[in-house]
């Protein structure tokens, strides 16, 4: 199979991401801002299928309405003149000081209803740009004292923003769904719905779930020291994986936001594996930040690598599942029957209590996962059999 990106692979950047200028919290930016019309050609060149965006990012923050348009205007040109789609978009509601202690849950309610108006304008700008997901990344809602905060009110606060959302959208007609993006913390000391499953608890809570799904970053669920393939199991278990951000991560500390794969290899791989058994077929979003050492032509190297890694990962788990060896392998291991209800269609309570059970020789089986987990590690290290 072809390593080249395309369209049809469905790979999308945030413009935040290529367009990070590397300001950190110690060190002030090594690159230039980039020109949103500028990525987009730059990301169609190497085989992307979309862009998405905050509102901040396409229009600085405070723009008149004639300003507002213009940066639309020539950011739709650079669409139509690439094909570039814009599948999904969101708000930015952590950068201005008035979003410091939040803004679905800040303590200052009129902050609050901003915050929601803020969101409604750039989802009728997304809808117009044919965007189908919504994602919402709390990155302030959180606090530093658990004495700042009632986090069980906060909770109460961002069911109201989700409810009045998702009315908002129903009353307008608008064909777009809400992907709420855990984080256990950072900026905020820790932050209200930190994990994929926290989100999924959540979601139940809200008068229209169907709308509400969720869009989990690699790093965030690994900074909680979480599986993130198991994560996107439950996510895909429940039908809420809605989008999806992949980055790379070295394990629980600040939020790296690395290249795709350049964290956790091994999860990289079983994330693809798990992608591709179960037809993913939502845009596979990069949401990463080029390291601040690169230059420009760095950027732009790890734009592709992002896809590159990918593909490689993809065409790895199809080789993996094609093996021989690996098929004999699972049988082995007796794969195949978690995927047998265990108890028979017309089964009940009733029908499981066998006396003749032989419970010493079942707990003497070995599974036989170390031959299956040599032969993933093989093939994700390219040795052909
Ligand atoms: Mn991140």
């Amino acid at each position: 199979m072809s390593l080249e990106p395309k369209p049809s692979d469905k790979f999308t950047f945030g413009l935040w991401t290529v367009g990070w200028q590397a300001r950190d919290p110690f060190g002030d930016a090594t690159r230039d801002a980039l020109d949103p019309v500028r990525t987009v050609n730059e990301l169609a060149s190497r085989g992307a299928y979309g862009v998405t965006f905050h509102d901040d990012d396409l229009i600085p923050f405070g723009s008149n309405d004639a300003d507002r348009q213009a940066h639309i205007t020539r950011f739709k040109k650079a669409l139509a003149d690439t094909g570039m789609k814009v599948p999904m978009a969101t708000t930015n509601l952590f950068t201005h000081p008035v979003f410091k202690d939040g803004a679905f849950t800040s303590n200052d309610r009129d902050i609050r209803r901003y915050s929601i108006a803020k969101v409604m304008r750039n989802i009728e700008l997304a809808v117009d740009l044919g965007a189908e997901t919504y994602v919402c990344w709390g990155g302030r809602e959180g606090a530093e004292s658990d004495g700042a905060k009632d986090a069980y009110v906060a909770l109460e606060r961002m069911r109201d923003a989700f409810n009045v959302l998702s009315q908002f959208v129903i009353d307008k007609g608008y064909k777009i769904k809400f992907a709420l993006e855990p984080k256990p913390n950072e900026p905020r000391g820790d932050i209200f719905l930190p994990t994929i499953g926290h989100a999924i608890a959540f979601i139940n809570s809200l008068d229209h779930p169907e709308l509400v799904g969720v869009n989990p970053e690699v790093g965030h669920e690994q900074m909680a020291g979480l599986n993130f393939v198991h994560g996107i199991a439950q996510a895909l278990f429940h039908k809420k994986l809605f989008h999806i951000d992949l980055n790379g991560q070295h394990g629980p500390k600040y939020d790296q936001d690395l290249v795709f794969g350049h964290g956790d290899l091994k999860s990289a791989f079983f994330l693809v594996d798990l992608l591709e058994t179960y037809k993913y077929d939502g845009p596979k979003h990069f949401d990463y930040k080029p390291v601040r050492t690169e230059d420009d032509k760095g950027v732009w190297v790890s734009a592709s690598a992002n896809m590159r890694t990918y593909k490689l990962l993809q065409e790895r788990a199809l080789a993996f599942r094609a093996d021989p060896r690996v098929q004999a392998a699972m049988k082995e291991s007796r794969i195949d029957q978690l995927a047998i209800p265990t108890l028979a269609k017309g089964e009940t309570w009733k029908d499981i209590a066998d006396p003749s059970f032989d419970v010493e020789a079942a707990g003497e089986r070995g599974m036989g996962y170390e031959l299956i987990d040599q032969l993933a590690i093989e093939h994700l290290m390219g040795v052909k059999a």
